[in-house]
C-alpha cells in the first residue's frame, strides 16, 4: 500500500477529496538548490502566490522516512537548514525510506510523489536535462526518464544552460513528451528568456495549456507535459552575459572530478557565488513567476 508510506498534510487531502487545484512543489531546489536563508524565504513565497492565484500548495519531501505531501512551514525551514538531506530521485527514494532519513525530492522524486497522492501540476525552476558532454560521461538527469513515464504536468523556466539545451530538447521528443513554450515560441534558458531553440507549440492562456493536457490524458497517453515559461523581462540575465560564467563552473566541475548527483548541485552553487547573487535574484523571480502561471493551469483543469 503506498499511503502506508505517505503523509498527506489535511489541507492538502481536503482539497484533493473536494477536486480543488493543488500545485505541487520540490525541496531539491530548497535543500541543494538555493542558500539559506533565501531558500527558505523563497518557498513561503512561492506559497503565498500559488494561494493567491486559487490553488492549495503541497511542498514535498522526506522526513524521517516519510514521504510527506504539503510540508509544513517548519518543516521547510528544517529541510533549508538540514545538512543531512539526500537529494533523492527516483533510484534514492527506497533507500532513504528504508534507512528512515530526511531526503529533498528532485524533479523526477517530486513527480513520483505527487502522483501518488493525485496531483497533477508541479512548479519548480528548472529541471534536470542532457549535460553538455553527455557523449561521454552519459549524464543525462533521471528527471527526463520520469517525464516520460509518470503523468505529471511540469512547470519550469526552460533549462539552464549548464545543460545542452538541444540535446534536451531532442530527448524529450523521443521520449514523446509535449513541450509547450509559454507565450513565446523560443525554449525558454532558465536565466534568459531566449536560448535559440525554438518549440513546436507555444500557447498563450493557462486555458489552452488545461485543453491540451486534459486531451492527452483523455487519450491514454501516459508521462508528463513540461510548460516552460520565461521568465520575466525585467529580471533576465541574457544568454551570452551568463555563458562565460557557465563554462568557468563547468571546468572547475571537471577538473574537481565531479560526477553523478553532486553535478548539478555544483553548478548551481558556482554560477551563484560568481555571479555574486545576480543569479540567485533571478532564480527567485522566475519561480514565482512559474508559481503563477501553474496554479492558474492547476484551476483551468
Ligand atoms: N535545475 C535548476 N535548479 C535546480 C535543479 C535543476 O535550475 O534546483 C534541481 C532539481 O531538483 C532537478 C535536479 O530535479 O536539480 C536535477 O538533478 P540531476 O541533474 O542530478 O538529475
Ligand atoms: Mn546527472
Amino acid at each position: 500500500m503506498i499511503n502506508e508510506y505517505l503523509d498527506i498534510n489535511p489541507e492538502v487531502a481536503a482539497a484533493l477529496e473536494r477536486g480543488e487545484p493543488v500545485v505541487a512543489l520540490e525541496s531539491t531546489i530548497i535543500a541543494h538548490g538555493m542558500p539559506y536563508p533565501k531558500n527558505v524565504e523563497t518557498a513561503l513565497r512561492v506559497h503565498r502566490v500559488i494561494r493567491e492565484n486559487g490553488a492549495v500548495s503541497a511542498t514535498i519531501g522526506i522526513i524521517g522516512g516519510r514521504i510527506k505531501v504539503g510540508l509544513t512551514d517548519e518543516e521547510i525551514e528544517y529541510m533549508g537548514m538540514a545538512h543531512e538531506v539526500i537529494k533523492v530521485s527516483r533510484r534514492d527514494l527506497p533507500f532513504v525510506l528504508a534507512r528512515g532519513g530526511d531526503g529533498a525530492t528532485t524533479v523526477a522524486g517530486t513527480m513520483i510523489a505527487a502522483s501518488m497522492a493525485g496531483i497533477r501540476v508541479f512548479v519548480t525552476g528548472g529541471i534536470g536535462g542532457v549535460h553538455r558532454g553527455a557523449a561521454e560521461s552519459f549524464d543525462i538527469s533521471a528527471d527526463l526518464e520520469e517525464m516520460k513515464n509518470t503523468d505529471v504536468v511540469v512547470v519550469c523556466a526552460g533549462v539552464k544552460s549548464v545543460l545542452d539545451i538541444g540535446k534536451t530538447l531532442e530527448y524529450m521528443e523521443t521520449s514523446g513528451i509535449p513541450v509547450i513554450s509559454y507565450g513565446t515560441g523560443e525554449f525558454p534558458a532558465f536565466y534568459s528568456r531566449r536560448s535559440g531553440y525554438q518549440t513546436e507549440y507555444a500557447m498563450e492562456t493557462p486555458e489552452e495549456i488545461a485543453r491540451l493536457i486534459r486531451l492527452k490524458y483523455d487519450l491514454g497517453l501516459k508521462g508528463g507535459v513540461l510548460v516552460a515559461c520565461p521568465i520575466p523581462e525585467e529580471d533576465e540575465i541574457p544568454l551570452d552575459k551568463i555563458e562565460s560564467i557557465i563554462q568557468l563552473a563547468l571546468d572547475e566541475c571537471e577538473t574537481k572530478g565531479i560526477t553523478g548527483k553532486r553535478v548539478t548541485p555544483f553548478l548551481l552553487d558556482r554560477v551563484q557565488q560568481l555571479t555574486e547573487g545576480m543569479s540567485l535574484e533571478a532564480n527567485i523571480r522566475l519561480v514565482l513567476n512559474n508559481a503563477m502561471l501553474g496554479a492558474r493551469i492547476a484551476a483551468a483543469l
